[in-house]
């Protein structure tokens, strides 16, 4: 009976949207489980700032520079992917406001880049992963996968629709040992939700509304995400793994 292994040495990982926040954080954690990471964002500059800050820490990184949401960008990126061990699709937007008077540019922006690039770059890296007999895909959910509150219609939609498309992908490539699961972040503190937790009466929600009693931060993700992506995690498949300080366990 051999321990299990948290370990990404010899894995090539992709993240989506890691040039910040929690993608970078992750993105990290992969790289110091082992992982060769390929960074990922629509801004050059960034991303290698980015590369270049994991690589001061002795860590295998590269930029992987393309629009997730667009669907001619993600296939001429696809041949400069290389292998892809582990996929997280973890690019995401919030744009809040009452669905009533809701654009449809607001919805639409939301939906493609929240889900629909989890599809384009999904259906990009599958084939290998199938071929190769292999792989783990990691979907950022969210707590309004299955949660929601009002203005966030259209990312509550997104959230569970990535939410129902790790279970379509389990379903479809878990026979070819491809693990697809969902890690959903609770109240995060990130660019994002700044802009609610300056605002003292939202924040004292939070804190009361979490057991945890607090804010998470990226870091707290980190650990499901490795757990996820290695082979401690080869049964898992189809699960959506919150990490919310008990939020959505509790009335
Ligand atoms: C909000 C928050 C949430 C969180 C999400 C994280 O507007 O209520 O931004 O949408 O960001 O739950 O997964």
């Amino acid at each position: 009976m051999s321990a299990p292994s948290f370990h990404l040495s010899g894995r090539r990982a992709l993240v989506t949207g890691s040039s910040q926040g929690i993608g970078f954080a992750l993105a990290r954690a992969l790289a110091a489980a082992g992982a060769h990471v390929l960074l990922n964002g629509r801004d050059a500059a960034k991303l290698d700032r980015a590369v270049a800050a994991l690589r001061a820490d002795g860590f295998s990184a590269e930029a992987r520079c393309f629009d997730v949401t667009d669907e001619s960008a993600v296939l001429a990126a696809t041949p400069q992917l290389g292998v892809v061990d582990v996929l997280v699709n973890n690019t995401g937007i919030h744009r809040r406001g009452p669905l009533a008077t809701m654009s449809l540019a607001d919805w639409d922006a939301v939906l493609k880049t929240n889900l629909t690039s989890a599809f384009l770059v999904s259906r990009a890296v599958a084939p290998g992963m199938i071929e190769r007999g292999a792989g783990k895909i990691i979907n950022v959910c969210s707590l309004m996968s299955d949660l929601a509150r009002p203005t966030t219609g259209n990312y509550a939609a997104a959230k569970g629709g990535l939410k129902m498309l790790t279970r379509a992908m389990c379903a479809e490539w878990a026979k070819h040992n491809v693990q697809v699961n969902g890690l959903a972040p609770g109240y995060i503190l990130t660019e994002m939700t700044q802009p609610l937790a300056a605002d003292p009466k939202f924040d004292g929600w939070i804190k009361s509304r979490t057991p945890a009693g607090r804010w998470g931060s990226a870091d707290d993700l980190t650990g499901a995400c490795v757990f996820l992506a290695s082979p401690a995690a080869d049964f898992v498949n189809g699960q959506i793994l919150t990490v919310d300080g008990g939020l959505s366990a509790v009335i």
